[in-house]
């Protein structure tokens, strides 16, 4: 029998079921609050963790999630030309009153509000990539194809 989630988790697993995907939210002793801490406890590469960055649109305020490779670092200005008008990285109060998660454990489902979403092409070249569930220590394995089917992320060229 499996371990209780935590309320975090669960949301994200619930979400995950709603779209009927058969992904497994594990909770992990270790830290999974960054890419290189998920890839040393999943014991996969960097670059196939699904890392989701929160950022904000300068005027409109809205968030806007990237969906990263973990190996890369996202370009600011392609992300700002691709949504029409410039972003600035989100603290962390903006991150959990729109996503309802902490930093460290953003999913890329699961967020108090519809977000919109640019997927990193470069995680296609991976037959499996892994992402974070709501917390900390909270991961699910996915494909590409599952992680454009629950978000409708578009995929693009992030860096
Ligand atoms: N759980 C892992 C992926 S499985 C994870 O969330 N990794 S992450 O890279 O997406 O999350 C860490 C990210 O949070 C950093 O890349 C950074 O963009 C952001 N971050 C870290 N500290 C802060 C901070 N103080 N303010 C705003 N953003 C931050």
């Amino acid at each position: 029998m499996s371990k209780q989630l935590s309320p975090s988790a669960q949301r994200v697993q619930d979400v995950l079921s709603q779209h009927g995907v058969m992904c497994e939210v594990v909770e992990l002793p270790q830290s999974t609050r960054t890419a290189k801490e998920a890839a040393d406890a999943i014991g996969c590469g960097v670059a196939q963790i699904a890392k989701s960055l929160v950022f904000k649109a300068k005027h409109t305020k809205r968030p806007i999630l990237v969906i990263a490779s973990g190996a890369n670092r996202v370009n600011e200005n392609k992300v700002a030309q691709l949504i029409g008008e410039p972003i600035e990285k989100a603290d962390a109060d903006f991150v959990r009153k729109r996503t309802g998660f902490a930093i460290g454990g953003v999913a890329p489902v699961g967020h108090l509000e519809e977000i919109e979403t640019l997927i990193d092409e470069n995680l296609l070249g991976y037959e499996e990539i892994w992402a974070a569930a709501g917390t900390p220590h909270a991961v699910f394995r996915l494909t590409p194809e599952q992680l454009k089917k629950i978000t409708g992320g578009r995929i693009t060229s992030v860096t």
